[in-house]
């Protein structure tokens, strides 16, 4: 029977995961040196928006599981952060859509999901579909990538306004309020997790939930390489004739 590992020691695995972060995936790679076309930065963008609508579901899962209204006060924030409140174009899933509109895709072709490709809709749907069986602990614990997010979104904001200079830089406005979120995100997280998982095969539990959701990140950029790099979008190699013969 393996003795649990002290609360450092656990943080230290956690945060030994960011060697596996999506900042290393090769879109992210080509994306912070400059190297997209405005298509493929719109490809990701367009994508991400699947995935940011879904933040204040998953989080509205985890407030649902949850029978502790000091842990429910604090998770809230993550729903009001994304989904703003009555103040006109508050909130970051709006912050969001500006950015599409910064880097020349339009609101509507954002916000009917047309560009998502089904690898990054599976991805995220896994996603909430794992915070709506899990227990809250667990499902909080899977929202420890954003320890690793802080430094993605201020790589973002320090170099994509010298490579892409045709972006509007007001489209910038949720990187540089997520830099801040995360952080406060990251620190309640943390500490659900610290004390939730104590025993060495729980805390080995919450390592291997870090890694399913590091897998998640990693499989949405996947789809879109193979969408918007390798030009090999789904049923790419499918000819016409395909669907004539029924
Ligand atoms: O913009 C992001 C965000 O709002 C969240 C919420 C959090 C969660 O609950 O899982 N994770 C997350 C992330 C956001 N941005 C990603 C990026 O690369 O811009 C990073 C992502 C994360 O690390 O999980």
């Amino acid at each position: 029977m393996l003795s649990p590992w002290s609360s450092q020691e656990f943080e230290q695995k956690l945060r030994a995961k960011g060697s596996l972060y999506h900042i290393y995936h090769p879109l992210h790679v080509a994306m912070n040196d400059g190297k997209c076309s405005q298509t493929q930065i719109q490809g990701w963008v367009a994508n991400r928006y699947y995935y940011q609508i879904n933040i204040p579901i998953k989080d509205a899962a985890i407030l649902a599981n949850c029978d502790q209204p000091d842990i429910r006060r604090e998770w809230l924030q993550r729903i009001i952060d994304h989904d703003g409140t009555v103040e006109e174009g508050s909130g970051g899933i709006e912050a969001w859509l500006r950015l599409a509109e910064a880097v020349g895709l339009s609101r509507e072709e954002v916000i009917d999901q047309r560009h998502v490709l089904p690898g990054v809709r599976f991805a995220v749907d896994a996603y909430v579909n794992f915070a709506r069986r899990a227990s809250w602990q667990e499902a909080a614990c899977s929202s420890l990538t954003e320890l690793f997010a802080p430094t993605i979104h201020q790589q973002r904001l320090d170099t994509w306004p010298q490579h892409y200079p045709w972006i509007d830089t007001n489209g910038y406005q949720y990187f540089r309020t997520r830099l801040s979120e995360a952080r406060r995100d990251v620190a309640h997280g943390l500490t659900i997790t610290l004390q939730h998982f104590e025993t060495r095969e729980q805390q080995e539990q919450a390592l291997d939930i870090l890694q399913f959701k590091l897998d998640i990140l990693w499989s949405m950029l996947d789809a879109m390489q193979l969408a918007y790099v390798y030009d090999e979008a789904p049923f790419h190699s499918c000819s016409d004739t395909n669907l004539l013969s029924g």
